[in-house]
Formats: structure tokens, C-alpha cells, sequence
């Protein structure tokens, strides 16, 4: 049989039974069974009331349930109690919005096979859980890989994609309360009277499941879109300005969240602009949103090429202002010094900042890490962030979107995991990366362990393998230029910012590798409390997956395994390599239990995974080995390209022609 008669008979055949190919649009959300589960609500049946009962009717399966809206002393607003008795689960909350949470936690339980025995009580962490999508309004997404921006600026208001309600659900089931449309590189149209009007439309979809709207705005808007000759945020027709566009949001979006404001960074208009600081900016925002309850998240991502150490910017420039912020400021901080790398030690602003409400970005979509081809399970990478930087020093949580237009909504099947992690951790950041994995699991796929454990132990391992086979040991920023996808560690683009250059940050010569930032170098260790900054300090106490972040290391140095620093780099890059490999075993291991379009999806992308790993390893070691002039030992896998070789491919990030591989 030709295989297009084949095609054809498959399509009848599924069609005939009724199944549909589980192509990954359901997200986590897979539980509705028909169940038509007995639920009842004492009290007003309010739309986001509705919604509760109406996935319960649909996914409940077990005992009746009542639902019902009350104060209660150890709630929150949005916390919620769950009070199995003899006879029904007695749900409460002080917010229906708490009650919808209930009920998917009720849900998940149930997809999970977790008994509900006992009472639980629940309590968001942060108040504000946040997406951030870095969608331009021609619904081009910065660092985007999973297609367009689902927002259809183009046709809204009049028309309205379904995925605007799917995309609030599955937000609401996992506690995200609010999203940052567009992108922080912002448009000053987003302001305008034309695309408010659009704005609002989503904010209407969006308002039962419990998410409010915010936007990032465009500095200079008061001169683009409003004529001024100034953005001086001390002009008093700049302040009007910016008060009569508040209250012009809040009369067509009475809930609205805020701004996000990326200012004075890589071109962005900003105060400084007119020899204002940070704080006199988002102070005249902060004071415009006041009346209305909004909230200025001010972004601290800021650099320039003069500096002598990147890593040091946003402590320098934002720490002497501690104290100076309204209460309605948040400062947004993301979680690395650098820039979104596989491995950074945190911000050390965070923590400095007594007087000042600060809040961690975190990047969800994978600039820095494989884009959507790479199977790298963040969690692990947050969770080591929270064991740094004690979560209840922070006032919010802000992730970097990685949802477009795709079918399976994050390219990479397995991109979803990171989304449904991301608000977990936002309502809980205590939860381990391994219970995230298990419950996101569970509910995608299957609870059947022998799918769950191994599958688990992959993703687990996933965000230590790109670390290893990209940039182990502290090295960050080896990427290509502009993409950020392929290893370039020799990149060297005639009138580019140093900054952006990977010689930059590795510093590779004859005696070792790595950046200097102690004491003998830039200093930054200092800006890190008294018993870290000493222990970062020092090359022989300084943890072994930063010392090429602190210290330009000697190629001889003897590590504590008592290998070289060459030769601990060659073992680190081949592991990556390896455990890349071994993704591929356990995918194949894990065919019978997932949808055939899926796994096959999935086993393309390890493939293109393992490929990539390689060219990451012969890439960066051929390059260093200029510097070490030792040999790769030789218990380790050669390399299977060459530097010159590789040095040719300049890969079209569009459609990957040109990798080593050709994998399009
Ligand atoms: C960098 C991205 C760039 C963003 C910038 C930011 O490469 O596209 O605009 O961060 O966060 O990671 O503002």
C-alpha cells in the first residue's frame, strides 16, 4: 500500500471510532470525563462561580461536593479550605476565584490518584503570579519559538480567538492571576485609544478566571503618541499626560493591573534620558496608577557597553536608590546577574534591597537553552534559585511567556511543563521541581508508573545536561550572536558591543579561562552578603559550578575530583553529551504510553537534542583547546567535527538550515 492510502485509511479508521489524536492542545487539562459530578453552591452563582461548578459537573468524580463563599481566618483572599466529610467536601473560600482554585485542585487530585483524606488549606504565596509575553503587536514574538503571539491584535475587538478562554483556564488551574500582554521592548501604541479598546476585549475573557491585565509600556509614549516634545518625567504636562492615560485605562478596564517598564536599557527611552533616575520615573507612573490601585513593575535589566563587568550593572545602578520607590513599585529583577543563562548565581540585589519591593523574573521560554527543540525541564533551575534567595523576601513572580499560536501551545510538547511549573511555583515556591514533574506528568500522559518514574528521572536530569554540554563549570553567554541558539564561542562581529561578544565573558587565553569577578578581577563578588562574597571569592572555595563565573582559572587547576580545569571541562561537556543520549533511550522506552504524534515529535527533538549536544561539545572544546593546548583524554568520545567546519555555520534560526546536522 502506498503510504498515502495508508494516511487515508487511518483518518477513516480514527474517525469511524470517534478518536481524535491527543496533538497536545489540551494542555494538562485532559480530565473531563462527563463525569457530571454532584455539585452544589450555597450562595450566588457568580460567572467565576460558574466556571468552578461547570469543570467539576464535567471532571468530578467523587463525592458531592458544596461550594461556598466565606471569611475565614486563615485564608487569603484567593486561599481556599477543602473539608472532606461523611457525606459531601465542604469547599470554602473568602473569593470565588478561591473557589475555581479549589476545584482544580480537586481536579489535579483526582488526575493524580492522590486520595483527598485530610482538610487542606491553601494559600497563594505571592500575591501577583505573572505571565509576561514579549509579543509585538505584528504578533511577532520576541524569543518566541512556539509561532505567532496568540493575541490577534489585527482583528480584535471584533473578533475573537478561542484560544483567549482556553489560554485563561489553563493559566486559572495552575494560580497565574495576571499577564503583561506585550512586549517589554513596547510599542507607544499599546497605549493608544484604538488598541485599549482590544486589551479590554481580552480583559473581559480573562476576568472570571481571575487574571487581571497589565501592559508594558513605552517610556516616550507621552511624545509618540501624545505629541509632547519631552518624556522628562518631572514635566508637568509629562505627568498629566500619564495621569489622564491612567484614568482613561481604569474607565475601560476598572481591574486593570499595571505597567511593566523596561527603561534605559538596550535603547529603550527612559528617564535617564533627561538626567532623571530610575526611581523619579517609575515614581511619576507609580503616582499616575495610585488612585486606580495599580502597581509599576520597574525592570532592573540594565547595562552598557562602558561597563567593565555586565554582572555588576543593576546592583550599581539600582541599589544607591533603595528606599527612594513608591509602595506601588515593584522592582522586577531577573533571577541572574547576566542574562537568562542555563546556570548564573542569583542577582545579588536581590536581598540588598531592604527598603524596596523587589520581585524575580524568571524566563520560561528557552532563549538561552535549545530554544523549542531542547527538552529542558526548568524547574530544577528555580527551585535552585529559591534555595538562594528565600522567596519570602519577595513581593511577586513574573515568568517569561513561552506560548504562541502552535497547535501543543509551546512548540516542544514538553515546553508545557515549564508553564505548569512556572505557576506552581508562583502559588507555592516550596514545591519540589520532582512533584512538579510527577503532578504535570501524570495529568499529560499517564499515572502508570512505569511511564511516570523514568520519564521523570529524564526531565530531572534535563536542565543539567544543557548546562553540561553548553556551558558547564560558570561559562555563560558562548551563544551565537543574535539568535542565541548554536555555540560561537569565537564570534567576533567587527563593531559590535564587547558586552555581547563571548569573549567577553569566557576570556579564554593561555593561562585559563573564565571571568575574574573576584576581588583581583571586577569585584563583583562584594556585592553579595559578607559570607558568600567570601566564599566566591576564593577559587578553592568558590562552588565548582561557578568558578569560571568568579575566576579566571588556570587550565591546570586541580578541581576537587582532582582532575585539571581542561580536563573536568572535557568530562563535563561529554556528559552532557551522554545524558542527552540517554533522553532518547527513555523516550523510546516510553512509546506505548503516548499518543503517537507526540512521541514522535518528541523523538525528533531528542535527536536534534543529542546532534546539538555534540556540536556544542567539539564546538567549545576545539575552540578552548587553542588556549589549553592539552589533549582531550582519551576514555572520552573524539570530536565529530572540526573547529574550521564548524566556524562555517551560520544557522537560519527560521528553519535551522545550516545546522551541522541539516535538521530542519
Ligand atoms: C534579552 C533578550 C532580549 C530582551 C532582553 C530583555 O535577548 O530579546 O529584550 O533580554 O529582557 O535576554 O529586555
Amino acid at each position: 500500500m502506498k503510504i498515502k492510502t495508508i494516511l487515508v485509511c487511518v483518518m477513516i479508521m480514527t474517525s469511524f471510532i470517534g478518536l481524535k489524536a491527543d496533538e497536545g492542545s489540551h494542555l494538562w487539562l485532559k480530565h473531563q470525563t462527563g463525569a457530571n459530578g454532584n455539585i452544589k453552591v450555597l450562595g450566588r452563582l457568580t460567572p467565576t462561580l460558574s466556571l468552578a461548578v461547570h469543570e467539576l459537573q464535567n471532571g468530578w468524580t467523587g463525592m458531592p461536593i458544596v461550594l461556598k463563599k466565606q471569611k475565614d481566618k486563615s485564608l487569603q483572599n484567593e486561599g481556599f479550605r477543602i473539608n472532606p466529610q461523611s457525606h459531601n467536601i465542604l469547599v470554602t473560600s473568602p473569593s470565588d476565584v478561591g473557589l475555581l482554585y479549589a476545584a482544580y485542585y480537586l481536579l489535579r487530585s483526582q488526575s493524580c490518584n492522590q486520595p483527598l483524606t485530610n482538610t487542606v488549606i491553601d494559600n497563594p504565596f505571592y500575591e501577583r503570579r505573572l505571565l509576561n509575553h514579549w509579543d509585538n503587536l505584528d504578533r511577532t514574538v520576541e524569543r518566541g519559538y512556539a509561532g505567532k503571539s496568540i493575541w490577534e491584535w489585527d482583528v480584535l475587538p471584533d473578533s475573537v480567538s478561542d484560544r483567549y478562554e482556553a489560554y485563561a483556564r489553563a493559566n486559572a488551574s495552575i494560580g497565574i492571576n495576571g499577564t503583561v500582554l506585550n512586549n517589554v521592548n513596547a510599542s507607544p501604541e499599546m497605549l493608544s485609544k484604538e488598541y485599549l479598546q482590544k486589551v479590554e476585549t481580552i480583559a473581559n475573557i480573562l476576568r472570571p478566571y481571575g487574571i487581571k491585565v497589565y501592559l508594558s509600556v513605552n517610556f516616550a509614549s507621552p511624545m509618540v503618541i501624545g505629541g509632547l516634545p519631552t518624556a522628562d518625567p518631572l514635566d508637568k504636562h509629562v505627568v498629566k499626560w500619564w495621569k489622564d492615560k491612567a484614568k482613561e485605562i481604569y474607565q475601560i478596564i476598572p481591574d486593570f493591573g499595571g505597567f511593566l517598564v523596561k527603561a534605559n536599557s538596550e535603547g529603550q527611552p527612559g528617564p535617564c534620558d533627561y538626567q532623571r533616575t530610575h526611581a523619579e520615573g517609575a515614581n511619576m507612573l507609580a503616582d499616575a496608577l495610585k488612585p486606580y490601585n495599580g502597581i509599576v513593575m520597574w525592570r532592573t535589566f540594565v547595562y552598557n557597553p562602558e561597563d567593565a563587568d555586565r554582572a555588576k550593572q543593576a546592583y550599581l545602578e539600582f541599589y544607591p536608590l533603595d528606599g527612594k520607590f513608591r509602595d506601588n513599585v515593584i522592582l522586577q529583577v531577573k533571577n541572574g546577574p547576566v542574562d537568562f543563562q542555563p546556570r548564573e548565581p542569583y542577582t545579588p540585589l536581590f536581598g540588598a534591597m531592604s527598603h524596596t519591593k523587589t520581585m524575580p523574573e524568571f524566563q520560561i521560554t528557552q532563549e538561552y537553552l535549545g530554544h523549542a527543540n531542547h527538552l529542558a525541564y526548568l524547574a530544577p533551575m528555580w527551585e535552585e534559585f529559591n534555595q538562594q534567595v528565600n522567596p519570602a523576601s519577595q513581593k511577586a513572580l513574573a515568568g517569561v511567556a513561552n506560548i504562541g499560536t502552535d497547535t501543543n501551545w509551546t512548540g516542544h510538547p514538553f515546553g508545557q511543563s515549564n508553564w505548569y511549573a512556572f505557576g506552581r511555583l508562583a502559588w507555592n515556591p516550596y514545591l519540589t521541581s520532582e512533584q512538579i514533574a510527577d503532578e504535570w506528568l501524570k495529568q499529560t500522559f499517564t499515572t502508570d508508573s512505569a511511564f511516570v518514574e523514568p520519564v521523570k528521572a529524564m526531565m530531572l536530569d534535563s536542565r543539567e545536561a544543557v548546562v553540561n554540554y553548553m556551558m558547564p563549570l560558570g561559562l555563560h553567554h558562548l551563544f551565537a550572536f543574535g539568535h542565541h541558539y548554536g555555540p560561537e564561542p569565537w564570534c567576533d562581529v567587527p563593531g559590535a558591543r564587547p558586552d555581547w561578544l563571548p569573549s567577553y565573558y569566557h576570556k579564554a587565553d593561555k593561562q585559563g579561562l573564565g571571568f575574574d569577578r573576584s576581588s583581583t578581577g571586577s569585584g563583583a563578588t562584594a556585592q553579595y552578603p559578607d559570607s558568600l562574597a567570601k566564599l566566591y571569592d576564593n577559587i578553592n572555595t568558590c562552588p565548582e559550578e561557578y568558578i569560571l563565573w568568579f575566576h579566571h582559572t588556570p587550565w591546570g587547576h586541580k578541581m576537587k575530583n582532582g582532575r585539571t580545569l581542561w580536563e573536568e571541562l572535557c568530562y563535563k561537556y561529554n556528559e552532557g553529551v551522554q545524558q542527552a543520549r540517554s533522553f532518547q533511550q527513555t523516550w523510546d522506552a516510553a512509546q506505548p504510553y503516548v499518543d503517537a504524534e507526540v512521541f514522535q515529535q518528541v523523538q525528533e527533538k531528542l535527536k536534534m537534542q543529542t546532534l546539538d549536544a555534540m556540536w556544542w561539545r567539539d564546538a567549545c572544546l576545539l575552540y578552548f583547546q587553542q588556549y589549553s593546548e592539552m589533549p582531550i583524554p582519551l576514555e572520552l568520545e573524539r570530536p565529530v567535527y572540526n573547529l574550521e567546519e564548524m566556524k562555517q555555520f551560520k544557522i537560519n534560526i527560521d528553519n535551522h538550515e545550516n545546522a551541522p546536522h541539516g535538521f530542519k
